[in-house]
């Protein structure tokens, strides 16, 4: 049987590994600015969409080595998202990934630049492997328009927007999944999306793929909802019950947690149907829509 957890285990030290190297110029005297962004990179994250995007260039036969700038890149940008994402302007949280939020550890000013330093990394790190390998620069390209479309006004950006928006306010379902799908679901479809590209998937496979990661995308926000109720705030590495506090329209605050996890479920169970194409080959993709909605993490 497919080991997801020793697999989880070795991507992560391996993206953990080419991280870290990111910054090999700067070991000797980081400014305060490299000590912030690493201090928040370096904080303890899943790594989930770089193995997505991993995982999905494997399916398609990709060399790692190939892919993993993308990795580092999609990390990058939800570090950066998360950074602005607990700034008092927003959501105001003290903790993430069990430390002091990086506005906590250093100040709002170098919080903000330190996102705003993660943001443009990404596309430096995405550029300048379509210069180190001239012959699949058009794949880089593209590669940075589907980061940058999950990223932006087309995607996370806009879906924080509509979060904040909507706030103490009342949505509906319809208007709840668009805002999830936009705001979490968007960088997680992007992940698998660049995976299909530098693996040279075809049309049919990209799409296959892509909606593999639309609908786990999804399901990880209904799964994080269900955390920030029922979840334990030591496993977290942050406090539960923030949603209610801040007046959040959640799945389980408009259908119940019974339907939420039922939606998590069947959203689940669709990713690893858009896979059926790829057989075998489409295991850890399979066993990662699992874990997105059985994690406690
Ligand atoms: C500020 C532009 C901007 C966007 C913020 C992603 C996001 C949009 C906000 C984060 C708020 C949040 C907690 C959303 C729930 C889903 C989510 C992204 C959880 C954190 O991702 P994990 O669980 O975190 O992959 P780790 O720490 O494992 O990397």
């Amino acid at each position: 049987m497919f080991d997801l957890k020793a697999y989880l285990k070795e991507k992560q030290q391996r993206v953990n590994a080419a991280l870290k190297d990111l910054w090999h110029d700067h070991e000797c005297s980081p400014t305060l600015l490299v000590q912030a962004m690493r201090y928040s990179l370096e904080a303890g994250g899943k790594r989930l969409r770089p193995i997505l995007c991993l995982c999905a260039s494997e399916v398609m036969g990709a060399s790692e080595a190939d892919v993993m700038p993308a990795a580092c890149a999609l990390e990058l940008i939800h570090t950066y998202s998360l950074i602005h994402d607990d700034l008092p302007a927003m959501d105001d949280d003290d903790l993430r990934r069990g430390k002091p939020t990086c506005h906590k550890a250093f100040d709002e000013a170098t919080a903000i630049l330190a996102g705003d330093a993660l943001l443009t990394a990404a596309f430096e790190v995405l550029a300048a492997a379509g210069r180190r390998q001239p012959d699949s620069a058009l794949k880089w390209l593209e590669v940075i328009y589907c980061i940058a479309r999950g990223a932006g006004y087309s995607g996370m950006v806009e879906g924080q927007m509509m979060d904040i928006s909507s706030e103490g306010k009342t949505i509906t379902l319809e208007e709840l999944e668009r805002l999830q799908r936009l705001k979490t679901g968007a960088l997680i479809e992007a992940s698998v999306w660049v995976g299909a590209v530098l693996g040279g998937g075809s049309a049919h496979e990209i799409a296959a793929l892509r909606a593999y990661g639309r609908h786990i995308g999804l399901a990880f926000q209904v799964a994080d909802d269900i955390l920030n109720i029922e979840g334990e705030p030591a496993m977290l590495g942050k406090p539960v019950g923030s949603d209610e506090a801040h007046q959040k329209a959640t799945r389980p605050s408009l259908t119940g947690l019974d339907q939420a996890k039922a939606r998590a479920a069947q959203l689940a169970d669709k990713a690893s149907e858009a896979l059926r194409i790829f057989g075998n080959k489409a295991e850890p993709l399979v066993a990662l829509a699992r874990y997105v909605i059985e994690r406690n993490r």
